[in-house]
């Protein structure tokens, strides 16, 4: 698996200087959710792709900016589900985006998810492999990414980043975040899930919550491609990852661009979640 990670590296230093140079406009194409893509979008999925190629271990990919599987090399045993540019609607404004990866076998179900990884393109580059353990790596002048520390959650945290159109929750869901607020929590969202929950993971916990609402009653953000990479990430951090209630790992997608409601962060809040939505 490391000479995945070795492409991942790779290519998110290819997308990082796309993100600092290149047009940031949209192009004429639109992907499988019909949202129109920007340029970006589609030169980092290329990046992605191109780098995933050469890896005779990786039997099959799929990504976020199209419909389709990709097959690559039939006696591969991996399976990798990403999305190229996570937030990239926030690049006009300058805003820290992210790419999210997902190691599979045989399928891409919760349970069959062996590791995930993301990359946060911001003032830094920061990448976040997670295994048996999660680690933080940092990206040098000579353009190689060198081990940073070690990432653990808390029991609890402080910080909270309510998801999705407010005037669209439940008045369960409304309760708590409201509830959470008057418990002192500080508010921490930026749009872009990658540094919403890389946020979290650095400053030792808090929730993260995208809900099922009446505009969007299976929720907004994708199973394969960002919700069980980071599910992964937060239940090998020291935390946890529901849809309110069951564990996100324990889900089976019957399509690859499945959405799910999803709840990451440390256990104690994760325990709100649970006893607010049972
Ligand atoms: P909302 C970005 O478009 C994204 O897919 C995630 O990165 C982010 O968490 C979510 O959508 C934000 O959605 O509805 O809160 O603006």
């Amino acid at each position: 698996m490391t000479e995945i990670f070795e492409a991942i590296k790779r290519s998110a230093v290819k997308i990082n200087e796309a993100i600092m140079y290149d047009d940031t406009g949209y192009s004429k194409e639109c992907n499988s959710t019909g949202d129109t893509q920007l340029k970006l979008d589609i030169k980092s999925d290329i990046f992605i792709e191109n780098e995933f190629k050469k890896i005779t271990s990786i039997k099959e990919i799929v990504s976020e900016e199209k419909e389709n599987k990709t097959s690559l090399h039939a006696k591969g045993e991996y399976l990798i589900g990403y999305d190229p540019l996570d937030g990239s609607s926030l690049l006009d404004v300058d805003q820290s985006v992210g790419s999210i990866f997902g190691i599979y076998k045989h399928n891409y179900s919760g349970k069959n998810l062996l590791a995930s990884a993301y990359v946060v393109y911001g003032p830094r580059v920061e990448l976040v492999i997670a295994t048996d353990k999660v680690r933080m790596y940092r990206l040098n002048r000579k353009d190689e990414f060198y081990f940073y520390k070690e990432i653990k959650l808390n029991q609890k945290g402080k910080l909270n980043a309510p998801g999705s159109t407010q005037m669209c929750w439940s008045v369960h869901h409304r309760k708590m975040i409201d509830d959470i607020f008057k418990d002192g929590y500080r508010l921490r969202y930026s749009g872009g899930m990658v540094l919403d929950l890389h946020h979290i993971l650095l400053k030792g916990g808090g929730l993260f919550s995208y809900p099922g609402t009446s505009d969007l009653p299976k929720g907004k953000l994708r199973l394969v491609f960002e919700v069980f990479p980071f599910a992964f990430i937060f239940e090998k951090a020291g935390g946890r990852s529901i849809d309110g209630k069951n564990r996100i790992l324990d889900l089976t997608p019957s399509h690859p661009h499945d959405t799910s409601p999803c709840f990451f962060g440390s256990n104690s809040e994760i325990d709100r979640v649970l006893k607010t939505y049972e």
